[in-house]
């Protein structure tokens, strides 16, 4: 099938690698003709920059204007259009699609979530007074909902631990071998520099790689260096495509992620992480992470889920890191448990039965 996908880029990055990795997903593994129209194409390039050139070349990547023509060659309508979180459809496009003589099927791609009330709503027509049939779709973690993007399926850590990106080279030059490894992507406004010198205080060493642009929330940037114990060595890394980044995750043996695409990078990189969600005003998302660690929580012990709630809720290294052991051990199990229940191919392949 032939598959349109919009994607307005909101802010951030997660909008371009939300709909490159659907995109990669449906063209190189499950065959389709994909193209997506983006209004930041640079962003969306940058994401895409580091994959095998055979699999990029499977993928159109347009600006948004390029959906335009469309109105002059309504035959050419494809079979899915994909509104990736609602965004709306160009009116010029939307004309073409009036007139086409096959009308395809819009998804109104929604944002993910854990919480148990996208079951009842996942796959729900929203009727269009165009009558071109739209449907809600939610990805998500339950048997019932859209399913997690999960591909490229990270291997073990181990088994690609030789393969530096190259530009990484330099960061990873400086690693300590005796150091535990620690990644940072949150957004502005999280408690790093206390978090910093908490773990500053303990007896072990930290190699703590911050993503591009992180040096800035700490003031490094601005020549006016933090001071941090020697235990604590901050390393840049630069923005990196989207392939190297979740090879990062694999490498960390912690990671604090953000958004919802390197949420889920990190769930099946199998390593311990605090999910910086991105804060919205009406605190809505107290009550998205509050669900996912119901499900991500649901199998361990006591002690250990006490630990895990006061780390992703910015409680102090010093008050969990003992239970740092067995939230790598939980990581593990709770990765083989999202590709187990995802065998189905997750949000790709469900995707395309829903459409089928
Ligand atoms: O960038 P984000 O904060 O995106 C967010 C979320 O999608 C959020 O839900 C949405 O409301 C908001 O945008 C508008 O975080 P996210 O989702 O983790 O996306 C980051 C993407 O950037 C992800 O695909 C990984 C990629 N990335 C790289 O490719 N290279 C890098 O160096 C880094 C740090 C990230």
């Amino acid at each position: 099938m032939r598959w349109d996908i919009f994607c307005q880029i909101v802010d951030n990055y997660g909008d371009a690698g939300i709909c490159w990795r659907l995109a990669r997903s449906l063209s190189s593994i499950h065959g389709q003709e994909v193209r997506i129209f983006c209004d930041d194409l640079p962003t969306l390039n940058l994401l895409a920059s580091g994959v095998d050139p055979a699999i990029k070349a499977r993928v159109e990547l347009l600006p948004w204007e390029a959906s335009y023509a469309n109105a002059r060659h309504p035959v050419q309508a494809p079979d899915v259009v994909i509104e990736a979180f609602g965004c709306d459809l160009p009116e010029r496009y939307l004309a073409g699609l009036f007139i086409a003589a096959e009308k395809p099927i819009i998804i109104n791609l929604e944002y993910l979530s854990a919480e148990p009330w996208i079951m009842e709503f996942h796959g729900k027509p929203s009727p269009q007074s165009h009558g071109i049939p739209k449907y809600f779709y939610f990805p998500g973690f339950q048997d019932e909902v859209g399913g997690l993007l999960l591909d490229p399926i990270p291997l073990a850590g181990e088994l690609t631990a030789q393969n530096i990106p190259e530009d990484l080279k330099s960061a990873w030059s400086m690693l300590r071998p005796n150091a535990k490894r620690v990644s940072i992507f949150c957004y502005p406004g999280a408690p790093l520099k206390k978090w910093l010198d908490d773990l500053g205080a303990l007896d072990e060493n930290f190699d703590i790689l911050l993503a591009h642009g992180h040096a800035e929330l700490l003031d490094l940037a601005l020549d006016k260096p933090i001071s941090l114990p020697e235990n604590i060595q901050l390393l840049s890394i630069p923005f990196v495509s989207q392939d190297e980044y979740d090879w990062v995750l694999s490498q960390c043996d912690f990671n604090i992620v953000r958004g919802e695409d390197s949420f889920i990078r990190a769930q099946l990189a199998g390593k311990p992480f605090i999910w910086h969600i991105y804060p919205q005003e009406d605190r809505a998302h107290e009550v998205k992470l509050a669900a996912f660690l119901d499900l991500y929580l649901e199998n361990t012990s006591q002690e250990l889920r006490l630990k895990i709630i006061a780390a992703m809720t910015w409680d102090m290294p010093s008050n969990w890191i003992d239970s740092l052991d067995a939230w790598s051990g939980h990581a593990l199990a709770w990765r083989s448990h999202l590709l187990e229940k995802q065998h189905d191919g997750g949000l790709a392949a469900r995707l395309l039965r829903f459409v089928g």
